[in-house]
């Protein structure tokens, strides 16, 4: 990882901050930001205000990232200060960017604390693994239990996670440090009174422990994980194995049409069938795939395996003329303005069709362009089909299978 910006603010914030980042070319970034939030208790004592506590409320690029699945609007802010207590929290996001212009929006109620924002981000050699060494905010200050530390992981593939702490044990109290992956409390079997505190200070005696899992493969949109202390711990890394998952604006597949997202690899599909036919054509062609998965006929059922069943598209086979062109839409050898312009409608459509904010305009399953004849296709293909319409120069038909 390589350190890209910083800004140490360290000011209580009463307006919202905003960040900006602007990225020459799609990254993966790390984002690190550190804050800090009083309770009401503690506003009303220093009199700066009555029965409010600080929140930061987060937002990347317009859209609000939350570390608790709490609907209430105080305790759902990514800094809570009912749970702070005017402590410090680190919020991690790890995200593919698009080139361009970014924001970060930080919207404060009453007068949090911000201390730090710092962008980094992913270099080949890192060979896709983002390890995180925290240098503030660790150890935790003492405190009894409440959140330490976030990760918020978007439109990745996570594949493996590693996490190396210390949770010594006191004189007094012991250190715990709680894990938290997608809202489930990862238990420590060793502790049946401490179960919900993965790394207890009074079972490990000063020793270290790692929690690591891999095979993870998870294709979730977002992946979250949250620690919390209790006491002072330590943390020595977090260890983030991942793939990318390709995205409308860094389409560039990972070398597996099955790491797509469906709309990723309908919009593929299109740009590879129909990338110079009119609008409506793409919009036909998109849902004969639909048409496919819910005819109940030998086809699948899902939009990806309908895409991949063998010999169904020719663009998918690595043979074909447009191949080079849907593996990397926006970045292949030759690619023109014209081209870039189609492969966003073409994503615009799969995804209005999947969202079904395109209405079905056909019960088509089958269509053919140029390269075969009517008669062949009509005779080959779809013996048992109809004819429905020609668009550009596709025809299109419904047949039973
Ligand atoms: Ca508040
Ligand atoms: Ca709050």
């Amino acid at each position: 990882m390589k350190s890209i910006k910083q800004e140490n603010v360290e000011r209580e914030i009463i307006k919202p901050y905003n960040f900006q980042l602007v990225l020459d070319e799609p990254a993966l970034c790390l984002i690190e930001i550190i804050a800090s939030a009083k309770s009401w208790w503690q506003n009303i004592k220093s009199r700066r205000a009555f029965f409010k506590d600080d929140d930061i409320f987060l937002f990347l690029d317009n859209q609000e990232l939350t570390t608790s699945t709490n609907a209430k609007q105080d305790a759902r802010s990514a800094w809570n200060g009912n749970e702070l207590k005017g402590l410090e929290k680190t919020v991690l996001i790890a995200a593919n960017l698009s080139s361009g212009k970014h924001t970060i929006d930080l919207k404060p109620d009453q007068s949090p604390y911000l201390k730090s924002i710092t962008i980094s981000q992913a270099e080949k050699k890192d060979n896709g693994k983002i390890n995180y060494i925290p240098i503030a905010n660790n150890p935790a200050k003492k405190s009894p239990g409440r959140p330490w530390l976030s990760y918020i992981i978007l439109d990745l593939l996570v594949a493996s996670l590693s996490i190396s702490a210390r949770a010594p044990r006191s004189e007094k109290d012991d250190d715990d440090i709680k894990l938290i992956i997608n809202g489930q409390i990862q238990k420590n079997e060793k502790k049946i009174r401490h179960a919900d505190w993965y790394w207890c200070g009074q079972a490990l005696k000063g020793e270290d422990k790692t929690f690591l899992l891999t095979n993870i493969n998870s294709h979730a949109k977002q992946y979250n994980l949250d620690l919390y202390s209790d006491g002072s711990p330590y943390l020595y890394t977090i260890g983030l194995g991942y793939q990318r998952i390709p995205t409308v604006d860094n389409p560039e597949w990972t070398g597996d049409f099955r790491d797509d997202t469906d709309e990723i690899l309908l919009a593929r599909l299109i740009l590879g069938e129909t990338s110079d036919e009119p609008r409506e054509a793409k919009v036909w062609v998109a849902w004969s795939v639909i048409n496919r998965t819910m005819a109940g006929s030998w086809w699948p059922k899902s939009i990806k395996e309908v895409i991949l069943q063998k010999n169904q598209y020719d663009p998918i086979k690595p043979t074909s003329p447009v191949y080079k062109k849907i593996i990397n839409p926006l970045n292949y050898d030759g690619v023109g303005v014209a081209d870039k312009k189609s492969w966003y409608e073409c994503y615009e459509i799969a995804q209005g069709v999947i969202s079904g904010k395109i209405n079905s305009p056909t019960k088509a399953t089958h269509f053919f362009g140029v390269g075969v004849t009517r008669e062949w296709f009509e005779k080959n293909i779809v013996p048992n089909g109809k004819f429905l319409k020609k668009i550009g120069n596709t025809y299109f038909y419904w047949s039973p299978n």
